[in-house]
């Protein structure tokens, strides 16, 4: 047996035993033996007082917390919280109960290694549901833990769609996918900008490297012409060598798969290589962290985001208003869809009026609700119903929409 297998069998022995008797409320006369609960039998307790107390819901989060990526953990994290600050308010039912939703966080710092043993310890303690995980790199080895304890696993921002293409049941995405967003990003840039000689570099993640994939794949099918396909480690700097090929290959668009940090020192590096290609970002460089570091250089550039802007959604200005007064900071990048993913699964176990992933799965997979980035509802496989993607560009230091395709 490989290591591998080895750690889902044992994830899911140890969610199984975990879970027997977690949530459930079980006829006293089963219980016999115990002797509380024999004693409340004998004292002709009914079962309204076990149901009358308080669930205790816990939410698995994970996501980086520190390091290079920490802004979009931080960011993400806080849109969870803020739907479970909202949810206790709200003092929500789940059958008899009233719930109480914890968050349960934990740092993989952008590791796939430390992602999957994030999802082990979740499902060893017998989450309620996972919210997560930020990076696909770690999102895409830990759904298979997930799957084999039975917890529903809700991606808020990892986006290559293999995460939700394995054939799981318990697998699901709030948020447009990278076939949906670079697919776009792809025939935009042939069709619409009308590039004819079009570079690609990525960041050698699942996520930067599927985005650029699938961008390169739309580009061709579109009749457009790739010159130059690079790529640096997504802990890399300097773009030098690259970026002299891509130069050289006469480039007029540069399209990058990788995050914000990355892809404004490209943009750096390429004004300082008085390089005229337009530059077009894939998902995660649309946020201020992008124009804070590129500076001036952030001037022109565009980037595809997925879904709306919030500020054209109905609960958009709400939610950022809202975010603000909690956190004193404005939501950054992802926050929105983790709010909603979080929503999604208090939704499903008010639904199904319970919190066992075994019973609320199916609430889930049914559900159709409003959230702050849009309508909520899946696919049978778990990905998001008609997501979105937008086209935002650089004027005067500001992100600003130029378009919207899906949705
Ligand atoms: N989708 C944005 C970046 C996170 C990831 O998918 O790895």
């Amino acid at each position: 047996m490989s290591l591998a297998a080895a750690l889902r069998t044992a994830t899911a022995y140890a969610f199984a035993t975990a879970r027997r008797g977690f949530g459930k409320r079980r006829p006293c006369d089963k219980l016999a033996a115990g002797l509380l609960i024999g004693t409340l039998c004998a004292l002709g307790a009914s079962s309204n007082a076990v149901a009358a107390s308080p669930l205790n819901v816990r939410i698995g989060f994970v996501s980086p917390l520190s390091g290079e990526y920490a802004d979009y953990g931080r960011d993400l994290e806080n849109g969870v919280q803020l739907a479970l600050d909202e949810a206790n308010a709200q003092n929500l039912k789940i059958g008899e109960q009233t719930a109480h939703f914890e968050l349960v966080p934990i740092d993989d710092r952008s590791d796939p290694r430390l992602g999957v043993q994030a999802a082990a310890t979740l499902a060893n303690q017998g989450v309620n549901a996972v919210v997560g995980h930020f990076n696909s790199g770690s999102a895409i080895p830990a759904s298979r833990i997930y799957e084999s304890a039975g917890i529903p696993m809700i991606s808020p921002a990892a986006t290559n769609p293999v995460i939700t293409s394995q054939g799981f049941a318990n697998t699901f995405m709030v948020i447009a996918n990278d076939a949906q967003n670079a697919g776009v990003a792809g025939a935009w840039a042939v069709d619409v900008m009308k590039a004819k000689r079009v570079a690609i570099i990525d960041d050698r993640t699942a996520f930067g490297q599927g985005e650029a994939d699938v961008f390169e794949r739309a580009v061709r099918e579109h009749g457009g012409n790739v010159v130059a396909r690079e790529f640096a480690e997504s802990i890399a700097s300097d773009f030098g060598p690259q970026l002299a090929r891509i130069k050289a290959a006469d480039a007029d668009l540069l399209y990058f798969g990788g995050l914000a940090h990355q892809g404004a020192a490209l943009v750096k590096q390429m004004k300082a290589r008085s390089m005229n290609a337009q530059f077009v970002g894939g998902g995660g460089v649309a946020n201020t962290d992008f124009t804070h570091d590129a500076g001036a250089a952030a001037e022109g550039a565009m980037a595809w985001e997925y879904g709306r802007p919030l500020a054209q959604l109905p609960d958009g200005p709400r939610f950022e208003q809202a975010y603000k007064s909690r956190f004193g900071a404005n939501v950054l990048a992802y926050a929105p869809f983790g709010y909603d993913a979080a929503w999604a699964a208090i939704h499903a176990m008010v639904n199904a009026k319970s919190a066992q992933p075994e019973v609320y799965r199916s609430a889930l997979k049914a559900l159709a609700f409003d959230g702050v980035t849009g309508r909520i509802a899946f696919e049978p496989d778990g990905s998001l119903k008609n997501g979105a993607s937008t086209l935002w560009q650089v004027k005067k230091g500001v992100w600003v929409p130029v378009t919207t395709r899906g949705g």
